[in-house]
């Protein structure tokens, strides 16, 4: 899969390019701060990164320095079937079509697959779910809007059981009618989801739309506070040059970078890789 991300990352590098038109093999601090800046790197971990370099860095150095920052800790490993995946994140963010992706490559791998339409806020929401389950030829648990996206969990989790299917992705809305409905309803629904099956969800993926850059990280933290993410998805990181916002994103909310979406086909998720993604910012400066 090497070039996937160079790919996804092409706005960005092509702006980088733009702005760097001649590669080095040393930058000053300065230069380097221009290009993390230039990325969409928020600014206090821009200072951060400069603030520890010597007058001349080579691409050695800043790679280490930059690596440091996708440290996080290990997300827990849990073996469970079916093991139950709650995608959580705003409205438009990606995450039925983050869920379709995710599906699909698990079905690839030889896993079975059931759907929970959980976003019952929107019909066109359920509607958008069903229709990807029809084209994925899976199973889903769906009820008409407005309906208890808890029932929906639940219900969803018990055919999973009962039927010995591998994975259940469960949709949930991003928006309801005020921000405490939703932290509500999220916490009710991971609830239920243990009441299902003792321990599940056991990955709660927080979808963000990549070209919010840096702007997603209060928003992103606003989910952790709610339910605990363990793991995030960027999308969208085809259409935007702040691609240096993973940095900060992982970095600020000390959580992993698990996948990235990178168009809007059943094929275009790819397990995020930090050394692909900053060799690839790297290139744009260094020789
Ligand atoms: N270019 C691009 N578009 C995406 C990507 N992921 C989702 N989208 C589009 O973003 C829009 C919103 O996605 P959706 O899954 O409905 O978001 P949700 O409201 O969070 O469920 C849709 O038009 C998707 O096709 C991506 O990685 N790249
Ligand atoms: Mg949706």
């Amino acid at each position: 899969m090497f070039g996937f991300l160079k790919r996804a990352l092409r706005k960005t590098t092509e702006n980088l390019e733009r702005q760097i038109p001649k590669k080095r093999k040393s930058a000053t601090p300065e230069e380097i701060e221009e290009l993390l800046i230039e990325a969409d790197v928020e600014y206090d971990l821009v200072e951060q990164i400069i603030n520890s370099l010597p007058s001349k860095v080579t691409k050695e150095q800043l790679r280490n320095d930059l690596l440091y920052l996708f440290r996080s800790p290990p997300p827990k490993e849990v073996e469970a079937t079916p093991f139950v995946e709650l995608v959580i994140g705003v409205n438009g963010a990606g995450k039925t079509t983050t869920i379709a992706k995710l599906a699909h490559r698990y079905k690839e791998a030889g896993q079975t697959v059931i759907l929970g339409a959980g976003d019952t806020f929107r019909a066109a929401a359920i509607e958008q779910l069903q229709s990807w389950a029809k084209r994925l030829d899976l199973p889903i648990v769906a009820t008409k809007q407005g309906h208890d996206p808890g029932a929906v969990a639940f219900d969803t989790i018990q055919k999973a059981k009962a039927k010995g299917i591998d994975r259940v992705l469960i949709d949930t809305a991003g928006r309801l009618h005020t921000q405490s409905n939703l932290a509500q309803e999220l916490q009710k629904i991971v609830r239920v989801c243990d009441k299902a099956l003792p321990g599940a969800p056991h990955r709660k993926l927080l979808i963000i739309d990549g070209t919010q850059g840096n702007s997603a990280i209060e928003q992103a933290r606003r989910f952790h506070e709610m339910v605990g993410v363990d793991g995030i998805v960027i999308t969208k990181l085809d259409g935007t040059a702040k691609g240096g916002a993973l940095l900060s994103i992982s970095h600020k909310l000390q959580l992993p970078i698990l996948f990235v979406g990178t168009g809007e086909g059943l094929e275009d998720l790819a397990p995020f890789d930090p050394h692909e993604y900053v060799e690839t910012i790297l290139s744009t400066l260094f020789e």
